[in-house]
C-alpha cells in the first residue's frame, strides 16, 4: 500500500477539525480547521477581487515613519494608524469597499462556533454570539518575511469580539496579556482554515505575529504563497 493511501490528507484535516474549540485564555478560543478547503479557496478568490478594488493592498506607515511589513486591504471601514475612516485618505482617497453580508453571517457563525460550552467559555461570553454584527474587516497579507509586532487593537469604540480567519501559510501567533507588551504570553501555531475569536477579558490583550512559516500552505487552500488573515471587528462608529 502506498503512503498516500495510508495517510490521506483528508484524514489529517479531519483531525484538525475534530479537535474542536480550545480555550487559550478567558474569551480567547482557537478553532483549528474551521474553514473547509473549498471555503478557503472561495475566500482567496474574493481577496483577489478586493485587492483590485478602489484601494490597493498597502503597507501602512506608522506615525514614527516606519512602514509595516504586512499589507492590508479593508472592508466596511478603512483602518489607518490609528483611526477608521470611510475613505482611504492615507492611500488614494477612494471610498472603502462595502462590508459584505456574507461576512456578517460568517462572523456570527464564527463567534457561535467558538463560544460553545465545548470550549469551556463562560455563559456570559456565549451570549456575545447573538446579534454579533461586524462592520469592518482588516484583510492582512503576509509574504517575504512579513511579521506584526506586539500591539493592542483599541481603535474600535466597542468591546465586541474580534474574529480572525487564517488562510495559506501557517504562522506563530503570540497571545500576550492586557498589561504589558512583554511576557507572559502564549505562542499558538495558526494554520490555514483556523478560526480564532477574541472577546471578553481577551479583547484588549497584546498580540502579534512573530513569524510566518514559509512553504506550509496546504495545496488545496487556493493560496500557494503567503498568508491571508481576515479580522472582523465591530467599530462602534457610524
Ligand atoms: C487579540 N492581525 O490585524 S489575528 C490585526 O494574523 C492583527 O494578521 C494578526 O493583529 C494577523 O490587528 C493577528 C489575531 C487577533 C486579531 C485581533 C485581536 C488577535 C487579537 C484583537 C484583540 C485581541
Ligand atoms: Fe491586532
Amino acid at each position: 500500500m502506498s503512503d498516500d493511501a495510508l495517510f490521506p490528507l483528508e484524514l489529517v484535516q479531519r483531525e484538525a477539525r475534530d479537535a474542536g474549540p480550545r480555550l487559550i485564555a478567558p474569551g480567547a478560543v482557537h478553532v483549528p480547521g474551521w474553514l473547509t478547503p473549498k471555503q478557503q479557496r472561495w475566500i482567496v478568490a474574493r481577496f483577489g477581487e478586493w485587492t483590485h478594488g478602489p484601494v490597493p493592498l498597502r503597507a501602512a506607515t506608522l506615525p514614527g515613519g516606519h512602514q509595516m511589513s504586512v499589507r492590508t486591504v479593508c472592508l466596511g471601514w478603512h483602518w489607518q494608524p490609528y483611526k477608521y475612516t470611510r475613505e482611504a485618505t492615507d492611500v488614494n482617497g477612494r471610498p472603502v469597499l462595502d462590508f459584505p453580508d456574507w461576512m456578517v453571517r460568517l462572523g456570527q457563525k464564527a463567534v457561535a462556533a467558538a463560544y460553545t460550552s465545548e470550549a469551556g467559555v463562560e455563559d456570559s461570553l456565549a451570549a456575545l454570539a447573538v446579534g454579533y454584527t461586524p462592520d469592518a474587516a482588516l484583510v492582512n497579507f503576509y509574504n517575504d518575511g512579513a511579521a506584526m509586532g506586539m500591539h493592542q487593537d483599541k481603535d474600535e469604540r466597542s468591546n465586541a469580539p474580534v474574529v480572525s480567519l487564517s488562510i495559506g501559510e501557517a504562522c506563530v501567533f503570540r497571545f500576550g496579556n492586557t498589561k504589558t507588551r512583554t511576557k507572559p504570553y502564549t505562542d499558538v501555531e495558526l494554520r490555514s482554515g483556523d478560526l480564532f475569536v477574541f472577546g471578553g477579558p481577551s479583547r484588549f490583550a497584546y498580540h502579534g505575529i512573530p513569524k510566518v512559516l514559509p512553504g506550509t500552505a496546504p495545496e488545496d487552500c487556493g493560496l500557494p504563497h503567503g498568508r491571508i488573515n481576515i479580522t472582523m471587528r465591530v467599530t462602534g462608529l457610524s
